[in-house]
C-alpha cells in the first residue's frame, strides 16, 4: 500500500500513508469533492495558476478510495489545471464506472466538447469566486454556460467564502440548475454557530430548495485543528457544529468529501483516515449517513441508477 501513495516533493505534500478510519463507511459510499494533480509531465498545469501543486494521480486517488472504504469518487476540476480538464477526465475514463467529475469551462466551449464530456462522465461545472485562487469572470459568461448545462442535466458547483454571500446572493439565486456550494461557504468558524454570518448561509440554502452543500473541508476552517498525537481521534470539533446544523437541516441535499489531495492547503495536512472518521461527529445517525455518503451523491452523480 505504502507504494501506492508515493509521492513528489515541493509543494506542501499531501499525508502519504493515511490511516484505516475507525470509521465503517456504508456500502457504496462516495467521496464527492476530491481531486487529481497531473501527473505535470503528461498533463501540465495550467500557465496561469495560482499555485503549482504536487502530482497526484489517478492511480494514487482510486488505492486512496479502495484504502478508506470509498466505492466511488467525484473529481472536481482544480483550479490548478485552469480550463483544460485533461487529467479529470482521464481519471474518470480510468475509472471503470466509479468516478463521476465536474469541469471547469469557458464561454467558447461547443455543444460536440459538452456532449463528449457527458459521455466520458462529467455532471457538473464549478464557478470558482474565492479571488484567492481566480481572477474574476464576468457573471454574463458564468450564467451563459449554466443555462447550457442546465440541458444536460448537470448542475453548477460554487466556491466562494462566508464574507461574500450577500454580493453573490441575486447572481447564485439566478442560476437555473441545481447548485452545490463547496465546504459550507467557507464559514468563519470562531463566530457562532447561530450567529448572524452563518444564519445568512442557512437561509440561503433555506430559501433555495435548489441549493445543495458540501459539509466538506474541516481541515480548512478549524482553529482548534487536528488532535494532538495522543491516539484521540475526534478532530476539527470546532468545525462539527456547523457541519452538523447543515446535515441535520438539510440532510437530502449534503455531500461529503476528503478533498484529497488538499489543493493548496497551508498549516498541517490533514490525514484521510481522521477526516473519513469526523464524519459520525457530523451525522450522528446510521440513517443522515447513509443520505450524506449513499442516496444524496448517488441521486446527483449516478441518476440512473437511482433504486
Ligand atoms: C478545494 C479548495 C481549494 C482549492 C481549490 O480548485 C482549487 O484550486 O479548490 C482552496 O484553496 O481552498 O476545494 O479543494
Amino acid at each position: 500500500m505504502k507504494a501506492a501513495f508515493e509521492k513528489t516533493s515541493g509543494w506542501l505534500d499531501w499525508y502519504a500513508n493515511p490511516s484505516k478510519p475507525r470509521f465503517k463507511l456504508p456500502e457504496d459510499a462516495v467521496d464527492a469533492h476530491c481531486h487529481v494533480f497531473g501527473p505535470g509531465a503528461e498533463f501540465p498545469y495550467a500557465p496561469v495558476r495560482k499555485y503549482t501543486p504536487c502530482d497526484a494521480s489517478k492511480q494514487q486517488l482510486h488505492a486512496l478510495r479502495g484504502h478508506l472504504g470509498f466505492a466511488r469518487n467525484v473529481v472536481v476540476q482544480a483550479t490548478c489545471h485552469g480550463a483544460d480538464n485533461r487529467a479529470m477526465i482521464d481519471a474518470l475514463v480510468h475509472s471503470g464506472g466509479r468516478a463521476r467529475g465536474v469541469a471547469t469551462v469557458k464561454r467558447d466551449i461547443g455543444d460536440a466538447e459538452f456532449e463528449a464530456m457527458h459521455d466520458q462522465g462529467v455532471r457538473g461545472v464549478r464557478f470558482n469566486f474565492v479571488r484567492r485562487l481566480v481572477d474574476f469572470t464576468p457573471r454574463d459568461e458564468l450564467m451563459e454556460i449554466a443555462g447550457r448545462i442546465k440541458k444536460l442535466g448537470w448542475h453548477v458547483v460554487i466556491y466562494f467564502e462566508a464574507p461574500d454571500l450577500p454580493e453573490l446572493w441575486d447572481f447564485f439565486s439566478a442560476l437555473p440548475t441545481t447548485v452545490v456550494v463547496d465546504h459550507m461557504g467557507r464559514p468563519d468558524v470562531s463566530k457562532p454557530v447561530d450567529g448572524p454570518e452563518f444564519e445568512l448561509f442557512v437561509r440561503f440554502m433555506r430559501e433555495h430548495p435548489n441549493v445543495w452543500c458540501k459539509a466538506t473541508c474541516p481541515e480548512r476552517m478549524s482553529i482548534s485543528g487536528p488532535p494532538a498525537l495522543d491516539g484521540e481521534r475526534n478532530a476539527y470539533r470546532d468545525v462539527a457544529p456547523f457541519a452538523r446544523r447543515i446535515v441535520e437541516t438539510f440532510p437530502d441535499r449534503v455531500l461529503w468529501g476528503t478533498d484529497w489531495p488538499h489543493p493548496n492547503l497551508k498549516g498541517h495536512m490533514p490525514d484521510d483516515g481522521l477526516l473519513v472518521d469526523f464524519i459520525p461527529h457530523i451525522a450522528v445517525t446510521g440513517e443522515l449517513q447513509r443520505k450524506l455518503l449513499v442516496d444524496n451523491p448517488l441521486r446527483l452523480y449516478w441518476p440512473e441508477e437511482r433504486r
